[in-house]
């Protein structure tokens, strides 16, 4: 009888592990048995932190529509940060998403997790993780010759050689890569998950998917659960309060502690400043007719601040210390600040303090077509400033109206 109850759970067992599918490589001791399933995504090296928030989005709206279908069990694993091509400061580790956003906010709109966490629950020993299968997306050869922009996806020989290690971890590797054309939306990529057994899949060059649809009302409950994180928030705050006379009660700019419960009043003031996104470096040289050059950059700010009645400005810039110099010099008539950072602070925080900034204020005018220009004027949507405080930009030779992308509840 012992014998015949050692081999029914044996059996029970063997039944559970073809049931619920096994992740990392089989090494009995590092590996456990979990019911989920993971999907993965990548983005281009040379993409900017504020395009990465796009692509997080489109994949997030694909995890989000996944609830409640017969993929349910499948958790979005989110790509942790690595150097990126615009931060000069570089990291050493890989950077989760906490470092810059609410875990619990993003959570609470899909079912995302950290690295980390995935490493966790598949308790994950660090000694090699293959994914099951990676499709490296790319545009199809003919689709911008022929004008044909149909939404199709094929197997195809890859146009570029794929990468074989992932997020720059050594040990995060595959041995089922392909190539996948495609032109349509993210959420199109289902058609990948059904027919897979797979336990974990990874979309590399994720931006080539497309957002499902470009602003509408779960577009925006994406962008509003990509709150920053408190200790960033904190910073930003710390500064206005010290330099720019400005705090969310006097501001107006008071939102619930959830997202969620967000309700859409067009109340805000902000602070009595105005905040200047002035994108220089690459954007300077390969954009020349879109950008002012400090000079006109300079009496364009001075123009507003005479029109607002302002003698406040504070601007946040990539540009180097001598064109900042340059511009605080044209300016010596109004108090100009900037957010220098601390030591402790990476790139890429001191980029959303900045941003945070420049989100309050009572006016703000941005730099045409950089995505960091276009997260700030979501940020006012959000915190329900009027449009015309928002939707502004810097011009070049050429000065069209940037688009008005209007929150939607
Ligand atoms: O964010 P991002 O994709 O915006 O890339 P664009 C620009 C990066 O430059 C930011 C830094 O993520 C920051 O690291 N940066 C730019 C700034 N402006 C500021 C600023 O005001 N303050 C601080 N602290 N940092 C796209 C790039 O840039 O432009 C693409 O994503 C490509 O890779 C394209 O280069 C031409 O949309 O402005």
């Amino acid at each position: 009888p012992n014998r015949l109850i050692a081999n029914s759970l044996l059996f029970i067992i063997f039944l559970k592990t073809i049931l619920m599918n096994e992740v990392c490589e089989i090494n009995q001791n590092s590996c456990k048995i979990t019911k989920y399933r993971y999907i993965f995504y990548d983005v281009n090296p040379p993409e900017g932190f504020n395009l990465r928030r796009d692509v997080y989005m489109r994949f997030a709206i694909f995890a989000h529509k996944l609830k409640n279908t017969e993929l349910s069990n499948f958790k979005l694993v989110l790509p942790p940060w690595t150097n990126l091509y615009h931060w000069k400061k570089k990291v050493s580790t890989q950077i989760p998403w906490s470092h810059f956003f609410d875990l619990k906010s993003l959570k609470r709109f899909s079912p995302v997790i950290e690295m980390y966490e995935f490493f966790d629950e598949v308790n994950y020993k660090f000694t090699k993780t293959k994914i099951d299968e990676v499709y490296v997306l790319q545009h199809f050869r003919e689709m911008f010759q022929t004008g044909n922009f149909e939404d199709k996806m094929l197997i195809e020989d890859c146009i570029r050689k794929p990468k074989t290690n992932f997020y720059y971890y050594n040990n995060i590797t595959s041995d089922n890569i392909k190539c996948l054309s495609f032109h349509g939306y993210a959420s199109d990529l289902k058609k990948i998950l059904k027919p897979s057994n797979a336990q974990t899949i990874l979309f590399d060059h994720a931006e080539v998917a497309l957002h499902d649809r470009f602003g509408d009302n779960i577009y925006w409950k994406a962008r509003r659960s990509m709150r920053f994180s408190n200790e960033l928030k904190r910073f930003a705050a710390v500064f206005r309060s010290k330099y720019l006379n400005s705090s969310d009660l006097a501001d107006g700019t008071i939102l619930p502690d959830d997202w969620e419960a967000e309700t859409g009043k067009r109340t805000a003031k902000g602070g009595p400043y105005l905040s200047v996104h002035l994108r220089r470096r690459d954007f300077a040289i390969g954009r020349t007719k879109d950008v002012p050059n400090i000079e006109e950059a300079a009496s364009q700010i001075i123009e507003l601040l005479r029109k607002l009645n302002l003698n406040v400005v504070f601007i946040a810039t990539d540009a180097t210390i001598k064109e900042y110099e340059q511009l605080e010099r044209l300016l010596s008539d109004y108090k100009v600040h900037r957010f220098f950072g601390v030591e402790s602070l990476t790139d890429g925080a001191v980029a959303i303090i900045d941003q945070i900034i420049c989100s309050h204020a009572q006016y703000f005018v941005g730099t045409h077509e950089s995505t960091f220009t276009f997260r700030i004027q979501e940020e006012r949507e959000i915190m329900g400033f009027p449009e015309h405080t928002t939707f502004n930009r810097l011009c070049g030779d050429t000065c069209e109206k940037p688009s008005i992308w209007r929150i939607v509840y």
